[in-house]
């Protein structure tokens, strides 16, 4: 593969400097953001992610804050999962769709009380819808994109390294929830979340200039626990069924496609966009559903849709896949039609590299 031309259209984040020490072997962009791929290698770091704690560069989980008056209200137009009971503190997995029930993002919504919130948002230019909603309906709030960057930690020892940095109050946070925690002087939110089925906390680290100093003292308070940079890792986050906007859906699918159906309260997420759209979807249920999908023999990476076929006909896709050490099978996740979306089904998913027996599951791995 050739290089990434460094520009200032791909944004570097605040704890780059460390990504670079660190030895990043690869990159992708996110949010127009650079996005750390590999360290070692993907199964090396798989393992080691497993086994001990990761510090990841996250920061391109750029945040959109809603502040004002109307800030709750225009949170609840942006999706079909019901925010009534959200309590300040609480992370809530929110899909977000356009008019007619089609995904654009699936963020993590952060509420830090009535008027203020954050959008976390994955790989879509979500900000410009917000803005367009905000402006459409004059709405008494103001959408911006604040200098907060993420910082995920995780792994089985993330516990220990973040109650060593933060304090061990750190250690009573609920999953999904957050606090605020001091850093050399400067207030954070530190939630329980993260992009793996490992646990871990995600550090909204409040300013650039505190990006390296916080990086530094976990490297620093980690030593001993085999701390290392790492990043999402594609063989643990499909065996955990984690999805991938742009990758596993995109604006093609509902929320009930993408198994989301259980973050949707449709029927009482009153002044949702896509509302009437979505009662219909959830009223006659998707024709087609996110699986796992278990593939057989040597694979390439996925970097385009695989055909799922059936007797010669196409029943789905593949949008990710991977070798998993753990499973002995090649790991994925698909799209397939209601006919064959069965457990057990036997397919035939077209790679690259030829034709290979596919199973699909109705349960991920992790
Ligand atoms: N953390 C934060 N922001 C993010 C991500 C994140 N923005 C981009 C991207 N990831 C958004 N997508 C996801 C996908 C899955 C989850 C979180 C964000 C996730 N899902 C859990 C699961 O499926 O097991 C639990 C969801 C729940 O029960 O509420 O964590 O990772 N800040």
């Amino acid at each position: 593969m050739a290089v990434i031309a460094p520009s200032r259209r791909i944004r570097r984040t605040p704890f780059t400097p460390g990504v670079e020490a660190a030895g990043v072997k690869g990159y992708t962009v996110y949010n127009h953001m650079l996005l750390p791929t590999v360290f070692d290698s993907v199964v090396a770091d798989y393992h080691h992610l497993k086994n001990a704690v990761q510090v990841w560069d996250v920061a391109c989980e750029r945040q959109i804050e809603l502040r004002g008056p109307d800030a709750a209200r225009l949170m609840q137009m942006l999706t079909p999962r019901d925010l009534r009971g959200m309590l300040p503190g609480q992370c809530y997995y929110v899909p977000i769709v356009d008019e007619t029930g089609g995904m654009l993002n699936d963020p993590v919504a952060l509420k830090l009380s009535e008027d203020r919130w954050w959008i976390s948002i994955a790989d879509s230019d979500l900000l410009f819808w917000v803005k367009g909603l905000a402006y459409g309906y004059r709405l008494d709030v103001l959408v911006d994109e604040p200098d907060i960057s993420p910082l995920a930690v995780q792994g089985p020892q993330a516990d220990e390294l973040v109650a060593r940095v933060f304090g061990d109050a750190t250690r009573a946070i609920r999953f999904f929830r957050f606090g605020w925690f001091d850093f050399q002087g400067v207030s954070m939110a530190v939630a329980r979340s993260g992009y793996s089925k490992q646990g871990g906390y995600e550090i909204y680290v409040d300013g650039t200039a505190n990006g390296m100093p916080l990086w530094n003292a976990l490297f620093e308070a980690g030593k001993d626990l085999d701390v290392r940079a790492g990043c999402p890792n594609l063989i643990e986050r499909i065996e955990g069924g984690l999805l991938s906007y742009g990758n596993d859906m995109t604006r093609e699918n509902t929320p009930h496609e993408c198994g989301l159906g259980r973050f949707c309260s449709t029927q009482t997420a009153i002044g949702c966009v896509g509302r009437d759209a979505l009662l219909r979807v959830a009223k006659e249920g998707p024709t087609q559903q996110v699986r796992a999908i278990e593939i057989a023999g040597a694979i390439p990476p996925c970097d385009r849709a695989w055909p799922l076929m059936a007797k010669g006909k196409r029943v789905g896709q593949v949008t990710s896949a991977a070798q998993s050490p753990d499973f002995g099978v090649n790991v994925a996740i698909g799209m397939v039609r209601m006919t064959h979306w069965d457990e057990a089904a036997t397919l035939q998913v077209d790679t690259p590299d030829g034709m290979r027996e596919a199973v699909v599951h109705e349960n991920f791995w992790l």
